[in-house]
């Protein structure tokens, strides 16, 4: 764990790359903006998934050098996207450590202006761990995120122990449905309840609904048909270097 931790420290600047995938709108299937994922190549051509190294990275604190990293190759990223025109937001990950342990409003702000992006061209998802944990805090740093023009999604929503009187007080934009309950929504009739209520719960919050892990036509035709939103999973795109996802928005124009 510790030569990893050692491996990660000096692969930060040189090793990690971000990966991009599609969020669609549900109704057209046309993009609405792309999620940046960390990924971590081996010389022997594998990946090391984020699940094996995000966690080690909070333990040892290594997530705020690669937190700031990644806003930053998020934001270079946008820039290059917007000059090939296609101006699409770009969600940032963060976790909850980085959420209170890193002046992330700065961060932002400084990558922003580096690359001259546009109000809202970056975005923020949480999850719920980190909006819980100290809530008045998690409250601030959001309102200063907002006043950037920066949005903010609640990530893998419904897996998390969330106050919902209390999440009605912080200001969100948008919700994304876990992709645990949209994997067989057409035909488990539990799940289809979850993803309704969901959806019910979002909408009545005046929030934007994604849903995650969407795989096939009959999940994509069931959530349109319920009024999800966006779309976002392998049936709209797999995570790619932003080179191809560039070059797929170009081949279906
Ligand atoms: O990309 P993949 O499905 O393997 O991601 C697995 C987990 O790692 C997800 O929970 C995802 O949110 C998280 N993750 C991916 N990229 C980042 C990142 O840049 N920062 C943080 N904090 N988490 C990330
Ligand atoms: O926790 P978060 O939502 O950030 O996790 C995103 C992760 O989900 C990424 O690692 C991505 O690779 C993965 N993912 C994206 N689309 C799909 C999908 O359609 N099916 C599955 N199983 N995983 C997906
Ligand atoms: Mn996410
Ligand atoms: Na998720």
């Amino acid at each position: 764990r510790l030569r990893l931790a050692g491996r990660i420290h000096s692969a930060i600047d040189s090793e990690f790359q971000l990966y991009f995938q599609p969020i669609c709108h549900a109704s057209d299937g046309t993009p609405a903006a792309l999620e940046a994922l960390l990924r971590w190549p081996q010389a022997d051509g594998s990946f090391i998934p984020p699940g094996e190294f995000i966690q080690l990275c909070e333990d040892t604190g290594l997530i705020l050098a690669l937190g700031r990293w990644v806003i930053r190759a998020a934001a270079q990223a946008q820039r290059q996207l917007a000059d090939a025109g296609w101006p699409l937001p770009i969600a940032v990950n963060v976790s909850a450590v980085q959420f209170f342990n890193s002046d992330l409003v700065a961060e932002f702000s400084r990558a922003s202006q580096e690359f001259g992006l546009a109000r809202g061209a970056l975005q923020v998802e949480l999850t719920e761990s980190s909006l819980m944990r100290k809530p008045a805090q998690a409250k601030q740093t959001m309102q200063r995120l907002h006043e950037q023009g920066i949005c903010i999604s609640l990530d893998d929503f419904g897996t998390g122990y969330s106050n919902m009187s209390y999440l009605q007080h912080l200001p969100l934009d948008i919700l994304k449905i876990d992709r645990s309950f949209v994997a067989d929504v057409e035909t488990n009739p539990r799940n289809a309840s979850i993803c309704r209520a969901l959806l019910s719960l979002g909408h009545s919050m005046g929030l934007t609904v994604i849903a995650e892990g969407v795989e096939t036509p009959g999940q994509h035709q069931w959530l349109a048909a319920h009024g999800c939103d966006q779309v976002q999973g392998f049936l709209l795109g797999r995570p790619a270097p932003l080179a191809q996802v560039i070059a797929r928005l170009e081949a279906v124009e």
